[in-house]
């Protein structure tokens, strides 16, 4: 043997330890009703609004504010501020949102931390430079004044669904945010604050400094303007319509509670539907909102910290279909036989998730038969494009005792994927068409995404799971790659919408082309080897960090960690690189850096909820990504077993 030879076979037996220590470690993860859920670690923001509703509500319990508050202060910098990820730079509205929730919890204004982080926010900007969500949450309280906040008519119920700007434009994450603020922000709450905030003001004399307009003829001096007549609106508006508009707002939130008591799976929706619905005389012991206090409750996590006292961490939001899918597909391709019991379990769980009922969606495909799959437990108005392609995914790769049930339910999950196809050939995560340029302009929406625009990782995953169900040639699917292959940058690389950042889009788009059968010689292919190859750190490994987002030179950079390794090795592997030094290295950091259980250590965040914004660490990302890529090394098939280049 040659020397090259002899390493690539002791990688390859060390690569069969590491996968099958990591399979035990998984395997023993799973729920015994077939589902793997994850911690989906975000940011304290989600902590700090829990204690503010709380105190909002007048339901403050001491045992929650104890523990939601000794987890915010484990995540305090030495600087006093906070970050919204993993060696991230502060952040001036999770640092106030923090240190407002830390008063609440008793924490004294001149303590060191205390101090430490007021100081920070007022060279900051004070209050004023914090996110409209953080200065909506000090409105409830008297700390800024609702006047200075940007207007939210409920009257925008009523704007017909082919006018701009009409709540079905909005992403579904903000539509579902936006209507129960409109209740909010007409009915200007204010319950009296326990303490006053000078201290967050860079002039506590002037607590609401004015904003300059930008020139009448400029996009963004022309939506001020319309903001400023919406504040002129609201003083004359026609009594009887703002009460309907306000009826109809609290109708269209109260349809779309789901079985669990949620609004939408996620925490933002949520807790404004509550205060919304509280506004409108709603008692809390009425059943609508005692399932909806019950199911944010259901978002927790307990844990204890080192000195045995309880910990509190809030969740934004449950992946467990995500994770399942996910789980599933890496267990498969470590080569777990397709007819185990856990993988059985797992697709009979994911078959009584599927959704066979229309949900907002309907609204711009009102023909099409429903049949995706949500993201959480209960979320049964927004099943998303990526969460169904993953799960028909999955289900192919199952021996399950009931073939034609399966058979079925990927074909309604395809069918309605293909259904949600946008006009320009490719797929946002859970509409179709929602790409209207107009919502981003408002003066409201300046955090996160306000729409869902067709992506190259949805795409890819769409593309992937076309191809395998038979359909390579069926037009729709030509139009997804030519989408995608209009789509890769200049430097050879894919932009990462849902996972941190190009690593992950690379590590989406090419597996899905390759199994597609464009050769591994195609220019595209190499292009993307060649950028990965320049991007692999010394250490063998990969990392792209959050800033990635903001800052051209962390494109493709950062720590190595286990999932984004993972994803360059899936990429590198479809691309016929197996043989290759990059895989060779790559492989090798995974075996060395596995720990002793079979996990992974991974604090760096790799997920994305918004870029930049919001960023998530799925803790089960460190095991699927990294099992599925050694798990396609260790056998030599580059799209999982029982797949075929096309
Ligand atoms: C990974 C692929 C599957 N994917 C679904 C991913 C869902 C990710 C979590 C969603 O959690 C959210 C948290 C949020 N916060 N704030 C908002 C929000 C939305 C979702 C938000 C932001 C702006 C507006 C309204 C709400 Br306006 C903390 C496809």
């Amino acid at each position: 043997m040659t020397a090259t030879a002899v390493e690539s076979s002791t990688t390859l037996a060390a690569a069969r330890q590491t996968t099958a220590r990591a399979v035990d470690n998984l395997l023993a993860r799973q729920d015994e009703q077939g589902w793997w859920k994850g911690d989906l670690e975000t940011n304290v923001s989600m902590d700090a609004e829990d204690l503010l509703l709380r105190q909002f509500l007048g339901i403050q319990d001491p045992a929650v504010t104890a523990a939601g508050a000794r987890h915010i202060r484990s995540r305090q910098r030495q600087d006093g501020t906070w970050t919204t990820f993993h060696g991230g730079p502060p952040e001036v509205s999770a640092t106030v949102e923090a240190y407002v929730a830390l008063r609440l919890a008793g924490d004294e204004p001149d303590a060191p931390h205390m101090a430490a982080a007021s100081a920070w926010v007022r060279g900051a900007g004070g209050i004023a430079a914090s996110r409209v969500f953080t200065r909506i949450w000090l409105a409830l309280f008297g700390w800024w004044r609702w006047e200075d906040l940007p207007e939210l008519p409920p009257e925008l119920i009523y704007v017909p669904s082919w006018v701009p700007l009409n709540i079905y434009d909005f992403g579904c994450w903000a539509r579902q945010t936006i209507v129960p603020l409109t209740i909010v922000s007409a009915k200007r709450p204010v319950r009296p604050a326990p303490f006053g905030l000078d201290e967050l003001h860079t002039d506590p004399l002037r607590p609401n400094p004015p904003r300059p307009l930008a020139p009448p003829t400029t996009w963004d001096g022309a939506f001020q303007r319309l903001d400023r007549a919406l504040h002129a609106y609201r003083k004359v508006n026609l009594r009887p319509v703002r009460k309907a508009a306000i009826h109809s707002c609290a109708r269209w939130i109260i349809e779309r509670q789901e079985s669990d008591g949620c609004w939408g799976g996620i925490q933002p929706p949520a807790v404004y539907s509550i205060i919304a619905l509280h506004l409108l005389g709603y008692d809390l012991d009425h059943p609508v909102l005692r399932a909806g206090l019950a199911s944010l409750d259901r978002f927790a996590i307990w844990s204890k910290d080192a000195d045995g006292e309880p910990v509190r961490m809030v969740e934004a939001c449950q992946s467990p279909v995500w994770d399942t899918c996910l789980a599933t597909i890496a267990l498969a391709d470590a080569g777990v036989p397709g007819d185990h019991p856990a993988l059985v379990r797992a697709v009979d769980w994911m078959l009584d998730e599927q959704i066979f009922k229309p949900g907002d969606w309907s609204v711009r495909r009102p023909e099409l038969r429903p049949g995706g799959w949500a993201f959480e437990f209960h979320n049964d108005n927004y099943p998303d494009i990526d969460d169904t392609a993953e799960v028909v995914l999955a289900l192919d790769r199952v021996d399950h005792p009931d073939p034609e049930r399966v058979q079925h339910a990927m074909q309604r999950g395809a069918e309605w994927n293909l259904g949600m196809q946008s006009r320009n050939g490719a797929w946002g995560a859970f509409d179709a068409d929602n790409a209207s340029p107009f919502p981003n302009r408002l003066p409201f929406c300046d955090f996160g995404e306000v729409i869902d625009p067709p992506s190259a990782d949805v795409t890819a995953h769409v593309v992937e799971m076309l191809v395998a169900l038979g359909e390579r040639d069926d037009p729709r699917t030509q139009r997804g790659i030519d989408w995608l292959l209009a789509d890769q940058e200049p430097s050879g690389a894919w932009f990462g919408r849902w996972g941190t950042n190009y690593l992950y889009g690379t590590g989406s788009v090419v597996p899905a082309l390759a199994l597609a059968g464009m050769p591994t010689t195609h220019p595209a292919i190499r292009r993307a080897v060649s950028w990965l190859e320049s991007v692999q750190n010394e250490d063998g490994g990969w990392g792209e960090d959050q800033r990635s987002y903001r800052k051209r030179e962390w494109v493709g950079r950062g720590t190595s960690t286990a999932s984004q390794t993972a994803w360059a090795l899936l990429a590198l592997l479809a691309a016929g690189e197996r043989e290759g030094e990059a895989v060779r290295r790559g492989v090798t950091w995974l075996v060395e850096t596995q720990c002793a259980d079979g996990s992974w250590d991974e604090p760096y965040f790799t997920g994305t909820g918004f870029p930049w914004d919001f960023s998530i660490n799925y803790h089960l990302y460190r095991m699927v990504f990294p099992i599925t890529a050694l798990g396609r090394y260790v056998h030599a098939q580059p799209f999982g077993a029982k797949r075929q280049g096309g």
